[in-house]
């Protein structure tokens, strides 16, 4: 009948609103460890996540070191795990060194989301290996972004000459993988382009405007450089302009702090490729709220790109990307 149909609707209303209600009784605390706490990257992921957690009405707790070191990082996530916050989003800073230290988070009991970096090899919860624990990884497919930094740079340069990748350190996921891309597009495509050997910086923006300026002394027909993160293009664009070969030395930088536009616009900087870390953030949180939600969550998700140039940067569709300082 009609009575008991509208009966059956209410205590299905009555249902459904039950959960969200409990879900609210608990505020959820959502720790995001970053790989350094001063890098306009992590400072933008912090944005979306924060976002993301005043929608939901969890709590975010942002704690990190102050360089990129996983030997800096582990104290950190030993102090987070300390407070049990409901769940960990953590941008690891070494594929093998944070296994063991995150494995100690997800044996407290708390579940453990990579964000731009992974671990082992980034597949989890596979069944297999030691490092498959986390629940998700939410990050740029980074191999794609090295290629398409490959693709750029070897069209700037007319598709031959010398050039190099500024990176930070080995056994770091992002930048092993943007490394590993940019080697095979080249290789694959641009037969002409010679690739140096790699100059590793620490992601010190200061010591990769030195290697830019020994790499050029030694090689004074050096075409291009890729730096595959903020400080290392950072500090390969000043290397390029202080041994004043600006135009000259082409570069391609990977992520896009404010003063990528300046260096675009100045013709230092051929393309950056922005990383979406907002996103990165935003979906970090919505991952681990659903979860403790119980709700199934996707293990990877991948985040896009945004190719900046001097035909588009003063777009604001395409500013937007810019990293927040
Ligand atoms: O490129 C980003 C990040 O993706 C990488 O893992 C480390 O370096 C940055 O934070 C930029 O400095």
């Amino acid at each position: 009948t009609v009575a008991a149909s509208g009966l059956a609707l209410a205590i299905g209303l009555g249902t459904l609103v039950a959960s969200p209600a409990q879900a609210q009784d608990k505020k959820f605390t959502i720790a995001l460890i970053p790989g350094l706490t001063t890098d306009a990257f992590y400072i933008t992921m912090r944005k979306g996540a924060e976002a993301a957690a005043e929608a939901l009405g969890a709590e975010l707790v942002f704690q990190g070191a102050p360089e990129f070191n996983a030997v800096l990082q582990v104290p950190v996530l030993d102090a987070v795990i300390a407070r049990k916050p409901d769940a960990i989003l953590i941008a690891p800073t070494d594929k093998t060194q944070l296994i063991q230290p995150l494995k100690k988070a997800a044996d407290a009991g708390i579940p453990v989301i990579t964000v731009d970096t992974f671990i082992g090899d980034g597949k989890y919860q596979t069944g297999s290996g030691d490092a498959d624990f986390p629940l998700a990884y939410i990050a740029s497919d980074n191999v794609l972004g090295g290629r398409m930094a490959a693709h750029a740079l070897a069209q700037a340069i007319g598709g031959e000459g010398k050039v190099y990748v500024s990176n930070v350190k080995p056994g770091v996921s992002t930048t092993d993988q943007r490394e590993e891309g940019f080697k095979e597009e080249m290789a694959e495509h641009y037969p002409n382009v010679q690739v140096l050997e790699t100059q590793f910086n620490d992601d010190d923006a200061n010591k990769a405007a030195s290697q830019l300026q020994a790499v050029f002394a030694r090689n004074p027909d050096l075409k291009g450089v890729f730096g595959a993160n903020l400080f290392s293009a950072l500090g390969a664009g000043n290397g390029v302009q202080q041994a004043g070969q600006t135009g000259k030395v082409r570069v391609v930088a990977f992520d896009a702090p404010t003063s990528i536009v300046d260096n675009i616009n100045t013709g230092l900087v051929d393309v950056a490729i922005a990383q979406h870390p907002a996103e990165i953030g935003y979906y970090g949180v919505v991952s681990a709220f659903a979860h403790l939600t119980g709700h199934s969550i996707p293990t990877a998700i991948g985040t896009g790109f945004t190719v900046i140039d001097k035909a588009n940067v003063a777009d604001p569709e395409v500013a937007k990307y810019i990293y927040s300082d």
